[in-house]
């Protein structure tokens, strides 16, 4: 059993951590960076350690600092959160060279799923439905256009080591292949030093669906259903809920058990996501995150179980305390990411928080580490809390989440809360009837009267 847990992350996810640990009765470790000296995390832990300056890269990103804060402590295993350190290998490495535990994946499983194109492979050869394209990589422009031809425009030349909307391009016919074969190149190259690219047909309207999956590591896997994250806005989700509107319970024993035994194949330990385009009634896999993710609230509304708890839990060597047949839905969830932003940019707005107070109430859940006289920093993302609802069904879940943000307080900064009354106006959102392309189109035609 561990007894002491190094937290390597900020923020409401920190918090998040820190509350399972505590109720597992595992000690907690919060590091911190000297501008979140003051931060929520760092009171709620129950120690502390400064690992450095603002800046990420000298903080939450240092590895040395990280792995000394747990030597100073005596923490045995560090969780990661999500951002920062959470899919990288080297550091996944790192720490399991100094005899400590990292509480997610191998660093093999982060390195095959952190290439798009061995992902991509990876999930073909388990037998995952995956977007028709190139087999591989593709070498030269030459070979670009036979693909090209061989599939059919419209279609999208990837980055393998591409993220967040980064080194990907659309090809509507072979006129546009020259310029988007080199762009998504020379992106890849400057962004992640990485210049190999793949193709896949362009699916025009798909939704984002996306499976939750849990191994033990030991061969054993299961999965928790899908959240449907079509509501983007430049690569950013500010609106999940799980279940997706439109997917059947057929569908979802169906793509989920196909994923489940797909991880458990590969041994694979802890939580993932298992990301699917889905358009008319099929799933194509894109991509798989090695980590718990922001949005992972409303699986665990819908399912019960506590996410983080059974990271522990199998980081441990312990078995996941539930099985498949165990898992079954109740209601319906939704989520709203709270940023520090001003409309209509977006703009990044930190400063003081000069009054905030937390909706409540039945099937209410707010995921924040603000506090009255808070001054969020500039240094990091504008994330500052989460609003998640639960209700028996989604009409519930709907008017939960009217009602919560009305009793939300956030003063001082401006935040994304009035985008989402604007968006509970809409027949679409009402309806489910929604794609990855709605919401920069309703910005399009309705941000003037946000
Ligand atoms: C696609 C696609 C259409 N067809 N792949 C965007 C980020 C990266 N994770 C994958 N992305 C897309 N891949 C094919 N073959 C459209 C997108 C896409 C998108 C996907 C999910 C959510 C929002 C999106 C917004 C624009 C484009």
């Amino acid at each position: 059993m561990f007894d002491k847990i190094l937290i390597a992350n900020r923020g409401e996810i920190a918090l998040r951590v820190i509350r399972a640990c505590r109720e597992m009765g595992i000690q907690s470790v919060a590091v911190h960076s000297t501008a979140d000296a003051d931060a929520m995390h760092v009171r709620m832990a129950d120690e502390s350690v400064c690992i450095g300056p603002p800046s990420g890269t000298h903080s939450y990103l240092s590895i040395p600092a990280i792995i000394s804060a747990c030597e100073i402590t005596g923490a045995q295993a560090i969780h990661p959160g999500y951002g920062f350190l959470s899919e990288n290998a080297n550091f996944v490495q790192i720490v399991e060279d100094h005899g400590l535990t990292f509480i997610g994946p191998t660093a093999e499983h982060i390195r095959v799923m952190g290439d798009k194109i061995t992902a991509k492979d990876t999930m073909k050869d388990l037998g995952v439905p995956c977007v028709p394209g190139s087999d591989g990589g593709v070498p030269d422009l030459e070979t670009a256009k036979k693909i090209g031809e061989d599939i059919g425009y419209p279609v999208i030349i990837k980055a393998t080591a591409g993220g967040g909307g980064r080194g990907m391009k659309v090809a509507k016919t072979a006129a546009d292949m020259e310029q988007a074969f080199m762009t998504a190149r020379a992106e890849g190259k400057a962004a992640f030093g990485n210049d190999e690219v793949y193709i896949e047909k362009y699916l025009t309207t798909p939704r984002h669906i996306e499976i939750q999956v849990f191994g033990d590591g030991k061969g054993k896997a299961v999965h928790l259903g899908e959240r449907d994250c079509s509501l983007q806005r430049r690569h950013q989700k500010v609106f999940e809920e799980a279940p997706g509107p439109c997917i059947t319970p057929e569908e979802r024993a169906r793509i989920g058990k196909t994923c489940a035994e797909a991880v458990a194949k590969i041994n694979y330990i802890g939580a993932g996501t298992i990301e699917f385009l889905y358009e008319k009634g099929e799933f194509y896999f894109i991509e798989m995150n090695t980590r718990l993710q922001v949005e992972h609230p409303v699986t665990e509304s819908i399912f019960g179980v506590d996410l983080v708890r059974e990271q522990i839990r199998v980081a441990e060597g312990l078995p996941m305390s539930f099985s498949q047949d165990d898992l079954e839905i109740n209601g319906h969830s939704i989520e709203v990411r709270i940023n520090a932003e001003k409309l209509p940019n977006f703009s990044p707005c930190p400063g003081r928080i000069t009054q905030y107070h937390a909706p409540g109430g039945l099937g209410v859940r707010m995921d924040s580490a603000l506090y009255d006289g808070y001054s969020i920093p500039p240094y990091y993302d504008s994330l500052i809390g989460k609003l998640i609802v639960h209700g028996r069904d989604r009409p519930e879940a709907l008017a939960r989440l009217s009602r919560a943000l009305g009793e939300l307080i956030v003063d001082g900064v401006d935040t994304t809360v009035p985008l989402f009354h604007a968006l509970l106006e809409e027949k679409d959102i009402h309806t489910g009837e929604y794609n990855i392309h709605w919401l920069e189109h309703w910005l399009e035609t309705n941000l003037g009267n946000v």
